[in-house]
């Protein structure tokens, strides 16, 4: 049987699991992009998980790049290519296997809200950028903007539209991580929709920085090669955006906890994970480290607790992401030791030379070390033996004499941990 389950079918599942659920902490929803929403082919990243409803209230410009659309980049979308490679630049998602772009063309998402923001309240904001490798300019405007109607994302953005939330950041280069913007912003009460972009239209472009270079540096994360044709006086600044999240201020976060290293004896299970099912956290667990090549990624498990029954001392790798989309990770250790010894001794053989049952065999089902004594009714000692040597019922070189004798065997494990004895009779036959 095949345990693991590709972890993209996983991230699908779990974005069903954390959308139904009444209350949110993340004002949000998909504020990760993992789904796509053109009304037109409003599909899901897999094809297996139709859902209804809406993320955004409009996604006329809303660019949208996954891993799925990777190598096939005039299915759907066209033009945009996928994840990590698209037609802005490469860079993997910072959660999932997607994301959306956003610039001075102001590409933005508006995002319901999926609770009224209560006024006089404060709320954290937090979204994660990182420039497009293929564009020659940056800027600091990069801002979000809270309104009581809903809005339409625009190539051009009105000069109507001054966001209440500033990039606090200054002007972002950086096309290798995500950079972080935050801040907090006090509701006024009549926020129901939310937009992340460049606001800033023709009469106050002016008010906004915009940095560029003459020459476009490329930086492709280290693992492809590929050629491309470019021109470089596209000067327009572009961002990959990722992990759009609105919560109230000082809700409590819970990092991925994998619980106490455990002892467990060969055959017994253990329960890991000391975290509670909570709204829009998911959990993976793996036997391999989260933080190696991502074509390693595969997880056993996705909930909060996870009771496994290994055969050997093994070390879990729990994952954790939040409502926020913080990442967090711990790791486990159960110990698994040998704390039963069964042996299966006959209590009779015939080592008459018919090649059946000619040998007082011990069945050792667990590989333990043991020490066998075989005495006779007189106590004499006839025999000793171990695990690799099985006496054939001879004594001094001669067959011994049919009737009973008595053994004493002292078996111990492997690791020496446990130690058990035996005793009984045996009757030679012939
Ligand atoms: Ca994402
Ligand atoms: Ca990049």
């Amino acid at each position: 049987m095949n345990r693991k389950i590709l972890l993209p079918a996983l991230f699908s599942i779990l974005l069903i699991w954390f959308i139904p659920n009444g209350y949110s902490q993340n004002l949000l929803k998909n504020g990760s992009f993992e789904w796509c929403n053109p009304p037109a082919t409003h599909v899901p990243i897999y094809n297996n998980y139709p859902i209804t409803g809406s993320y955004y209230t409009t996604s006329a410009h809303l660019v949208w790049l996954h891993e799925w659309k990777t190598g096939n980049p005039y299915h759907g979308l066209g033009w945009s290519g996928g994840v990590p490679f698209n037609y802005f630049g490469y860079q993997y998602a910072r959660t999932g296997k997607a994301y959306t772009v956003i610039g001075e063309y102001a590409f933005a998402p508006v995002f319901w809200l999926q609770q009224p923001m209560v006024s006089g309240r404060c709320y954290r904001i937090r979204y994660f950028v990182s420039r497009c490798d293929f564009e020659s300019c940056a800027i600091d405007a990069l801002d979000g903007y809270f309104s009581k109607d809903s809005i339409h994302a625009q190539m051009i953005a009105p000069d109507t539209i001054v966001p209440q939330f500033t990039n606090p950041r200054g002007v972002i280069y950086d096309t290798l991580g995500w950079t972080e913007i935050t801040g907090e912003y006090i509701a006024n009460g009549t926020e129901r929709y939310f937009a992340v972009g460049s606001f800033f239209g023709v009469l106050r472009s002016n008010q906004r920085t915009k940095v560029c270079t003459d020459s476009i540096i490329y930086n492709f994360n280290g693992a492809h090669q590929y050629s491309l044709s470019l021109n470089t006086n596209r000067s327009i600044a572009l961002y990959y955006l990722d992990d759009v999240a609105i919560w109230e201020c000082g809700l409590p976060e819970y990092p991925a906890d994998a619980g106490p290293d455990k002892k467990i004896c060969a055959g017994e299970k253990a329960e890991l994970g000391n975290n509670i099912p909570r709204d829009q956290y998911m959990y993976f667990w793996s036997d391999r480290s989260w933080h190696g090549p991502r074509h390693t990624w595969d997880t056993l498990a996705n909930t909060p607790k996870f009771t496994v029954s290994p055969t050997k001392t093994t070390t879990y790798y729990l994952w954790s992401i939040d409502f926020k989309f913080e990442h967090t990770y711990d790791s486990v250790t159960v110990y698994v030791e040998q704390c039963d010894i069964d042996l299966e001794i006959p209590n009779v053989f015939t080592p008459n030379g018919d090649g059946f049952n000619d040998h007082f065999m011990i069945r050792n089902p667990n590989q333990v070390n043991y020490l066998i004594d075989v005495y006779n009714r007189w106590g004499n000692l006839v025999f000793q033996g171990n695990q690799n040597y099985f006496w054939n019922g001879t004594f001094n070189g001669e067959p011994a004499p049919t009737g009973t004798y008595f053994y004493v065997l002292k078996a111990t494990t492997q690791d020496g941990t446990y130690s058990k004895d035996f005793h009984g009779t045996v009757t030679i036959l012939r």
